[in-house]
């Protein structure tokens, strides 16, 4: 409900009369974005009619092919052989998971994560490590504007930004204990949370709400529409 009396803010002729409404989940490592969906889902009778939830594909990372390979697992273990392997299969199997969704008929569709995460704050951030040298990230980008624009379901309607400081991440991610994230560090994780930062409150005016966001950087221009810029909504995570 509240979603869509925030969306009246925002210029809706474009949206077609029953047209599904897609929103990404986005967040740090850990910041909650499984709970905040599973909550949603079952919530009430009514949101779980309404709602349709997109996990993200870590299944999939963890399990590839009938040698069950944990690719998830390589990544952390060698980083620098396999950061761009797993970029890349992470694309392919959200291409997948996109597909698998598409055809439901609930009104909402609620991803996990998008390409545009991927791209904006992970391919980022293990260049920035030195995890994905030049050639690797400049393959990344050479494809990824061509790709994305032919497959218009990877493209949502707008993105919901859980937002928690790196200390809270951090913390959440010690009670966890992924048996494969045991190499994340305090300081990998505040890289992430400036890149989140950067790319989806460029102009953060403070307080949860909607975010007026008039400057998402240039480099998603070819991928995104325009008007998708209104459209983000972010929820403070610290507590
Ligand atoms: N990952 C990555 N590159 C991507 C996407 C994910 O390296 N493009 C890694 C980061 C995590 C794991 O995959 O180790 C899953 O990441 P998420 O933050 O998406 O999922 P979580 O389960 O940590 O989220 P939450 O705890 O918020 O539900």
């Amino acid at each position: 409900e509240s979603v869509d009396e925030e969306l009246k803010g925002t210029d809706t002729s474009k949206l077609h009369k029953n047209r599904r409404l897609t929103f990404c989940v986005e967040g740090n490592i850990s910041v909650g974005k499984t709970t905040f969906l599973q909550r949603i889902a079952n919530e009430t009778i009514e949101l779980r009619d309404l709602v349709e939830i997109v996990p993200e594909p870590i299944a999939k990372w963890q399990d590839v092919g009938p040698e069950h390979f944990n690719i998830l697992d390589a990544f952390y273990a060698e980083p620098e052989r396999y950061a761009y392997t797993f970029q890349n299969y992470v694309f392919v199997t959200r291409v997948m998971q996109e597909k698998e969704s598409a055809s439901g008929i609930k009104p909402l569709r609620l991803m996990e994560r998008s390409v545009f995460s991927d791209r904006m704050v992970f391919v980022r951030a293990v260049h920035e490590a030195n995890w994905m040298n030049e050639m690797e990230i400049s393959i990344y980008d050479s494809w990824f504007d061509p790709v994305v624009s032919s497959l218009p379901g990877l493209i949502p309607d707008g993105f919901i930004y859980l937002r928690a400081s790196p200390d809270t991440c951090h913390k959440r991610l010690m009670v966890r204990k992924r048996s494969e994230e045991g190499g994340v560090t305090l300081d990998y994780l505040r890289g992430l949370h400036e890149k989140h930062e950067s790319w989806l409150l460029p102009s953060k005016a403070g307080g949860s709400g909607v975010l007026s966001v008039s400057q998402l950087p240039v480099h998603l221009e070819g991928s995104l529409p325009a008007d998708i810029r209104d459209r983000v909504f972010y929820l403070e995570g610290d507590h």
